[in-house]
């Protein structure tokens, strides 16, 4: 009796053997397809970092990156190393939502070295290849022609009454989005963009490609959230936006949208008093943290032509013109009003302000997310139906709004 207990136990012990064994093997064969066994070694660059009772597989760092969606696309974040965890905060939210069915690459900007902790973490978090490049000097720092006691001047001038007004790094950052990230070379390989930036939140599941909705509806660019500026970062922006109309007549598009950018009727915010302006800009903007834009639209002559026009007048640096405003009036008077779209069905939240859809059955179904971030009056709910929100002025004016009947069903 025992021989036999003793030889069906050592039966079942080497049937254990051989399965562990083959299966152990089989994954450090597939870890490291073309090459000698992988090794493991938690103080190398690319290896995972194993816990003293991790289960993690690891074959990790081999996940296949390669892209799925069909556009010519990429995402781009411009930040800085210490802004790491937000990075990261804002990549999980879009990649849960959207990127990780797609695998579209990231293209991470910063004027300094990304450093080996955000490269890693980064990297991990993405699902697509990701890019890591170096701002030249000359694109970050200001033009030779800047006088750098007047900017100082400003900067001290600014520091207490103007939002970031003491930081000349926020004016390198805005002038930067404003006429140098189309020009990076590894931005010169793609078509579209996907603006993102740290600690963002996107509200709801994609469920499309943004990029090919974009392209296949013949529109150049997307934006969600539309608000007012503050009128003291940029007091001679619109003055010298009407000169460049007079000198270039023929660069305004016949269908521009220009009307968004001046119309002042209270009756569109509930008949409130709209911040007053010196000048007749009513201070409507597209808020440029998100954007999804077409690459050669910025990187067309007319749009240069404007950039180059605005660098010389010296108000990224004598004042504290932002890139919100100079995308935003860029595309009323260059491009085409049809060719610009609201997206309101993905939700966002970028601090102070969440926009989600107004659809319930929208947020439904795309699974939204729209508890309120900030627990205070007129920025607990949607930023579309505050009274400054420029929504409405965007829907008169610009592209108009359609609603889900016009476009999901027909009336029988
Ligand atoms: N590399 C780099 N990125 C910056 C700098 N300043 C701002 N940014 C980035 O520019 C974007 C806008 O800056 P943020 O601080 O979010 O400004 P806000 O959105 O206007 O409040 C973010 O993606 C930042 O990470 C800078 O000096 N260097
Ligand atoms: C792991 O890599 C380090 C270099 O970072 C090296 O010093 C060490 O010997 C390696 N350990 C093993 C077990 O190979
Ligand atoms: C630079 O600006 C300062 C202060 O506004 C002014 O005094 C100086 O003349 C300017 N320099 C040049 C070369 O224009
Ligand atoms: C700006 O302020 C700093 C600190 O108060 C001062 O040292 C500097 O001289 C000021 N610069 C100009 C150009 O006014
Ligand atoms: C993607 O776009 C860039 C910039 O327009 C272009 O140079 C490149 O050929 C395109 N790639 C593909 C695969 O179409
Ligand atoms: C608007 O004009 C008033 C009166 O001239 C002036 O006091 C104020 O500073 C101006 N505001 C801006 C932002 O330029
Ligand atoms: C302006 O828009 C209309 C209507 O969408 C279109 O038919 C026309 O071609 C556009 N004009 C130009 C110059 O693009
Ligand atoms: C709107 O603009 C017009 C023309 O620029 C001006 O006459 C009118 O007073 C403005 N209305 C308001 C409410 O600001
Ligand atoms: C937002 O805040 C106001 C005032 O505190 C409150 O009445 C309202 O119910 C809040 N809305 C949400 C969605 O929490
Ligand atoms: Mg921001």
């Amino acid at each position: 009796m025992i021989n036999v207990k003793v030889i069906v136990i050592g039966i079942l012990l080497s049937i254990y053997y051989y399965y562990v064994f083959n299966h152990y093997g089989k994954s450090r064969t597939s870890i490291a397809p073309n090459s000698s066994p992988f090794i493991c070694n938690s103080t190398l660059k690319g290896h995972p970092k194993l816990a003293s009772n991790s289960y993690l597989e690891s074959k990790l760092p081999y996940k296949d990156t390669t892209q799925i969606g069909k556009e010519n696309a990429t995402m781009v974040m411009l930040t800085r190393n210490f802004e790491l965890v937000g990075a990261l905060s804002s990549m999980r939210s879009l990649e849960d939502r959207f990127n990780r069915h797609y695998k579209y690459p990231w293209v991470f900007l910063n004027e300094e070295p990304f450093d080996d902790d955000f490269i890693e973490q980064t990297t991990l978090m993405a699902s697509g290849k990701t890019y890591y490049e170096l701002v030249p000097r000359e694109d970050w720092d200001p033009p030779s022609h800047i006088n750098q006691t007047k900017l100082e001047e400003n900067l001290n001038k600014s520091r207490e009454s103007v939002i970031y007004g003491g930081y000349k790094s926020y004016r390198n950052m805005c002038h930067f989005n404003s006429g140098f990230f189309y020009k990076q070379k590894r931005l010169l390989n793609y078509d579209w963009y996907f603006r993102v930036e740290p600690d963002v939140e996107y509200m709801c599941d994609f469920q499309y490609d943004p990029f090919e909705l974009l392209r296949t509806k013949n529109k150049m660019y997307g934006f969600i959230i539309t608000f007012l500026e503050y009128e003291n970062t940029i007091p001679t922006l619109w003055q010298t936006v009407e000169s460049f109309m007079k000198e270039y007549p023929q660069l305004i598009h016949p269908n521009n949208s220009i009307d968004f950018l001046t119309t002042n009727e209270t009756s569109l915010n509930h008949f409130i008093e709209l911040f007053p302006s010196n000048s007749s800009y009513n201070l409507c903007h597209f808020w440029s943290n998100f954007e999804i834009g077409n690459l050669n639209f910025f990187r067309s002559e007319e749009y240069n032509t404007f950039f180059n026009y605005l660098d010389k007048a010296g108000g990224f640096y004598y004042e504290r013109w932002g890139d919100a405003p100079v995308h935003t009036i860029a595309l009323a008077l260059l491009m085409d009003k049809n060719q610009i779209h609201h997206f309101e069905d993905i939700g966002y939240y970028h601090a102070p302000y969440l926009s989600c859809p107004s659809s319930q059955q929208l947020r439904a179904q795309k699974r939204c997310e729209c508890k309120p971030r900030l627990r205070i009056k007129d920025f607990n709910k949607t930023v579309d139906v505050n009274v400054f929100s420029c929504l409405p002025r965007w829907w008169k004016y610009g592209s108009g709004k359609t609603f889900l009947n016009d476009i999901d069903y027909k009336i029988q």
